[in-house]
């Protein structure tokens, strides 16, 4: 059973009202932030999948990553066994990435803002797409240039732990849940936190069906 408000918006999405909270010290979740924009947003990502279609890439280790990524923008995250980087060029068409929708940059630099991050401009977003039972094992972000600059990520579909480490690998992560239209930034201390996805469990949504996607909205250069 979904219940609809007025405005068509799933009650379930609206788990909590927009606003900023901490979450540690320079992560802030800012709880609906993205829906009022979440229609252009997946039109927007339904565009950039047409052109840089969905693909599993490899780790090192050469794992196959459960999650889905396409990219936008002038740079984009790869992984093949030769490492991590970020590429201009999409290793499977050979083509650069789609441009960074508009939708996109204005909603990263309004959330960064609210979050005390003024002028941050995108170069890379990386999106991510999660099936039931797909998982991101604990990791950092650290193929970036400059960890002064935060990371906004923005989750549509359906809901999905996220784990939240410490420093270093061992540290016993919290559990936080983001919801559909939920914008999270990463900055500060928290820029090179470990942190993960706990395996989707299964469900559907209004707008995506079975999936979740994720988009991380980077400077990588
Ligand atoms: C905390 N994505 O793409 S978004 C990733 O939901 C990634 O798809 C997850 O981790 C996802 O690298 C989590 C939240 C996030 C993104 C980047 C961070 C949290 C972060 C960088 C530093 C610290
Ligand atoms: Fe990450």
């Amino acid at each position: 059973m979904r219940a609809r408000g007025v405005t068509g918006v799933l009650f379930e999405d609206l788990e909590a009202e927009p606003h900023a909270q901490k979450l540690a010290d320079g992560a802030w979740v800012q709880r609906g932030f993205a829906l009022n924009v979440q229609q252009p947003l997946v039109a927007a990502i339904r565009e950039v999948v047409a052109a840089a279609p969905w693909r599993h890439l490899t780790t090192p280790g050469g794992h196959r990553m459960t999650v889905a990524m396409t990219n936008c923008g002038a740079l984009g995250w790869v992984s093949d066994r030769r490492g991590y980087r970020y590429d201009a060029v999409d290793p499977d068409s050979g083509q650069s990435w789609p441009d960074m929708p508009a939708v996109f940059l204005e909603l990263a630099s309004r959330a960064a803002s609210e979050a005390g991050y003024q002028h941050f401009v995108p170069d890379a977003c990386l999106i991510n797409r999660y099936d039931p039972g797909a998982r991101l094992t604990l990791h950092q972000d650290r193929n970036e240039r400059d960890f002064t600059a935060p990371i906004v990520s923005v989750s549509l579909g359906l809901p999905a732990t996220f784990l939240f480490g410490g420093d270093k690998r061992a540290d016993r992560p919290d559990r936080v849940r983001l919801f559909h239209g939920d914008v999270v930034v990463w900055g500060g201390p928290s820029r090179l936190a470990f942190h993960g996805i706990a395996p989707l469990k299964d469900g559907e949504h209004a707008l995506l069906g079975r999936h979740r996607i994720n988009l991380t909205l980077r400077k990588a250069r």
